[in-house]
């Protein structure tokens, strides 16, 4: 297919509450969208970068500029055989996963719907629901957190991750055991503590939980090796996993158990299915983490989790729990059982709300192949 226009826009959307982690609080989201035009088709993507570096290296500044003045120039009016074909013809940016998951993903939305298929089948996907967890944010009070535990699982849920940092991390997971003692439970740090507590790490092994999801260093897989071999619970790495090379280190060293494949951060489709494979093929579980997408984002962590080896439910949850109204029709929808249904239309199958996004707009930028070549 032939890429004959791009355009990469930014929308504000306000999450319905505040989500805090241990390296800080978010409501306002600068939602970047990517569109793909070939063929008469639309492809959607998005980057789902934080508005700061705090959870990975990417900002909403980065990935405007990456996209606008090397990605776009770079495709632009190409002919692209298969959107697999696409971390080669990107290989020459390093790093700026998200950017380039955001355009390879609109392009395998364009693949499937050129086939007339739904993305999740186009990747290879079995599942025609998948399981669903929920991640909830650190709170003042640990009240509230037992409350939105509490909401989560009459909702249908069926597992609960809560945030952790230090000062409030053992008393909060523990407060949730007792409560709740059969709910499936994990904590996440997303890399607030280091090799030098341990020992209070491994404190968690009493509380029977699911896994411990990146506690160390972002970039740092070998001490989750040692760490890991002095804790019972197994070690879920989020941040430190941006490419299959990263995933077979993790899994020789043995710096983990199982791994949270995120498709921004590993790069798009392409790579997610690589890492998920090659998981499956050592008996790794693996499970799809969220940055609070929109629901663009969303639907194509629903395509990617219905793959196989998504054997453990993900981040991937309801609409509503995020947006007053979200810009896909239908919203993502939970059922009492904890489940989403997976799409059986054509591409990412969901209808993008062209009135609503380009209500939300701030910034646009378009470019086209006949304009650069006429230039
Ligand atoms: O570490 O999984 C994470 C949100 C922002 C940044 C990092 C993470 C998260 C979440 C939210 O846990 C998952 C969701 O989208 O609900
Ligand atoms: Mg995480």
């Amino acid at each position: 297919m032939k890429i004959e226009a791009i355009s990469i826009r930014e929308l504000r959307m306000r999450l319905k509450h505040p989500f805090e982690t241990s390296f800080g609080s978010t409501q306002d989201r600068h939602i970047l969208l990517v569109e793909v035009y070939s063929d008469g088709l639309t492809g959607y993507g998005e980057i789902t970068v934080g508005m700061g570096p705090y959870y990975n290296p990417e900002t909403t500044g980065t990935s405007w500029h990456i996209f606008c003045d090397y990605l776009a120039p770079l495709v632009i009016g190409h002919e692209i055989p298969s959107p697999e074909e696409i971390p080669a013809l990107l290989n020459a940016i390093r790093g700026h996963e998200m950017t380039k998951a955001a355009f390879e993903n609109a392009v395998w939305d364009i693949a499937a719907q050129r086939e007339c298929i739904p993305l999740a089948s186009l990747l290879g996907g079995t599942r025609k629901e998948i399981p669903c967890g929920v991640s909830l944010g650190i709170k003042q009070h640990i009240e509230d957190l037992l409350a939105d535990v509490q909401r989560e699982l009459a909702a249908g849920y069926q597992r609960v991750k809560v945030k952790i940092k230090p000062g409030k991390d053992f008393e909060v997971a523990a407060a949730i055991r007792q409560r709740f003692p059969g709910v499936k439970l994990m904590v996440d740090a997303n890399s607030a503590y280091t090799l030098r507590d341990a020992d209070h790490l491994r404190r968690f092994d009493e509380l029977d939980l699911l896994m411990i999801e990146q506690p160390l260093e972002w970039d740092e897989i070998y001490a989750h090796a040692k760490l890991q071999a002095h804790l019972a619970t197994p070690i879920c790495l989020d941040e430190c996993i941006h490419n299959l090379r990263q995933t077979e280190a993790a899994l020789d060293l043995q710096a983990c158990r199982i791994i949270n494949v995120k498709l921004g951060r590993v790069g798009g489709h392409s790579s997610a299915r690589s890492i998920a494979a090659h998981c499956a093929a050592r008996s790794i579980p693996v499970w799809c983490g969220g940055m609070l997408e929109s629901g663009v984002g969303r639907a194509h962590n629903i395509a990617m989790s219905s793959l196989p080896a998504f054997t453990l439910p993900g981040d991937v949850s309801a609409s509503q729990r995020y947006w007053d109204e979200d810009i896909i029709d239908p919203e993502v929808e939970v059922s009492s059982a904890g489940m989403i249904r997976v799409p059986a239309r054509p591409g990412l199958g969901y209808r993008v709300r062209r009135d609503r996004v380009e209500s939300l707009t701030v910034r646009l930028q378009t470019f086209r192949a006949s304009a650069l070549s006429a230039a």
